[in-house]
């Protein structure tokens, strides 16, 4: 197609909001249109996420990514300048056959991704098209339902808790920015309830408050709870409870057993399931991501039959936003929702076939950032474009949180009355009863 074609392909060293390294490549069309990719990366990372390359050795702590820009400078960039920008799929198959790996560590995920985010850029830029209808069509028109870190803590906040993130999430409205508005209330009276409790006021690595002085996992989901009904909801009915356990970070695979180190217990799978379990009969928790470790598919199982009915159980280290592990969580009865990270599987494309494989099989898809993030919002065009549902970005403050959530609320004003915001209907359509805990 006239003037889709790639001109040339730059890539650069930025930086991301942990202050690591990042690739950041610019594509250009014949005709000038410029398409820009970030690459976000995480912390809690799972073993089985696609490769991100990094340099080792001293410099940037060991986090540089010239060998990452060197691949694209001489491998990708040969390989996809003359290409149609407007071919997704084939931009990313052919990077994923010069790559030849089944998990991108010849080239790394991170050269990939952003090559393939620079490109579908590009191309949404050349059609004059906002990201999400470029990537979505005419059908793409849902606004997520925001989960909002609150606190932070495990491997965000140098492990002060267990437990990664404590979460909220807005039930009802029926507007994204009438629903995120309601969270911002929540994340003012917990900031007030810490300052009130003598907890001096840091953020962790997404924007939560750092759990300083915690003597319990459990405080954090208590405080939440607290924080609600301070900020004058209804805990439960206006806006519930998440939690990202992140339970791969403290599993002892060899023991088999579930360590709390912050409360010096060490649990077995069906304590620490039993635990959970006891969490969701006395708070009002509606999701429960990673509460078994990436290495216990019957922990995730047991989960799944014993909360499968009442809770969204994601998985983000189990799934790795791979099509395989997803179909081998839903053979298996595991969970019923998946964390979607493009970075995890490094294109665009196959981030697509992991939502609609997860959907197809009535597996609800959560569109989420990394805890490593820059102010790019592409995961919000994602979210719109794919009608995913449901959006996890960090909290609400960090200039690379803002970034998305106020995209949220642009992209929400430009669809008009064509936007639709599902509120507590995601849960409801697919059988999660939310209300009435
Ligand atoms: C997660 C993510 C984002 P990280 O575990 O869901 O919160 O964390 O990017 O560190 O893997
Ligand atoms: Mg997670």
């Amino acid at each position: 197609m006239d003037g889709y074609r790639i001109k040339t392909v730059t890539a650069r060293r930025i930086y991301d909001s942990r202050a690591n390294p990042a690739v950041e490549v610019d594509i250009r069309l014949e005709d000038g249109t410029l398409g820009r990719g970030m690459v976000p990366s995480g912390a809690s990372t799972g073993k089985y996420e696609a490769l991100e390359l990094r340099d080792g050795g001293g410099n940037l702590g060991g986090k540089g990514v010239d060998k990452a820009l060197r691949n694209i400078r001489e491998s990708l960039a040969p390989a996809l300048i003359g290409m149609d920008a407007g071919r997704q799929r084939e931009i990313d198959g052919k990077m994923i056959e010069l790559d030849g790996s089944a998990n991108k560590a010849n080239l790394g995920a991170n050269a990939i991704l952003g090559c393939s985010l620079a490109a579908c850029r590009a191309a949404a830029n050349h059609r004059r098209l906002p990201l999400y209808a470029y990537l979505g069509g005419a059908l793409a028109a849902t606004l997520p339902v925001p989960m909002v870190q609150i606190i932070g803590g495990g491997a965000h906040a140098a492990h002060a808790v267990d437990i990664q993130d404590y979460l909220v999430i807005p039930l009802g409205e029926k507007t994204f920015a009438a629903a995120y508005e309601k969270v911002v209330n929540v994340y003012i009276a917990a900031r007030r309830l810490f300052a009130e409790q003598g907890k001096p006021l840091s953020l962790a690595d997404e924007g939560g408050l750092w759990p300083t002085g915690f003597k319990s996992n459990e405080e954090g989901v208590a405080l939440l709870t607290e924080s609600i009904a301070r900020a004058g909801y209804r805990p439960g009915r206006d806006l519930a409870i998440a939690l990202d356990v992140a339970a791969s970070e403290f599993y002892d695979r060899e023991a088999g057993v579930y360590r709390l180190n912050m409360e010096n217990r060490e649990l077995s799978r069906e304590q620490f399931i039993g635990m959970l379990c006891d969490w969701v009969d006395r708070y009002p928790i509606v999701s429960i991501e990673d509460g078994a470790s990436e290495h216990d598919w019957e922990g995730a199982r047991m989960l799944t039959d014993r909360l499968g009915g009442r809770v969204q159980l994601i998985g983000d280290d189990l799934f790795a936003t791979n099509v395989e592990r997803i179909r081998r969580g839903v053979n298996e009865g595991c969970y019923n929702a998946v964390l979607v990270k493009m970075n995890q599987i490094g294109t665009i494309s196959e981030t697509f076939e992991a939502i609609n494989y997860a959907r197809g099989r009535g597996y609800l898809p959560v569109v989420s950032a990394r805890s490593g993030e820059t102010e790019d919002a592409t995961v919000v065009h994602l979210a719109v474009a794919a009608n995913a549902g449901q959006l996890k970005v960090g909290s609400a403050a960090r200039g690379e949180r803002t970034a998305k959530w106020n995209e949220a609320i642009r992209v929400e004003e430009e669809l008009g009355p064509s936007g639709r915001y599902p509120g507590a209907g995601v849960f409801l359509d697919a059988g999660i009863a939310v209300f009435g805990k």
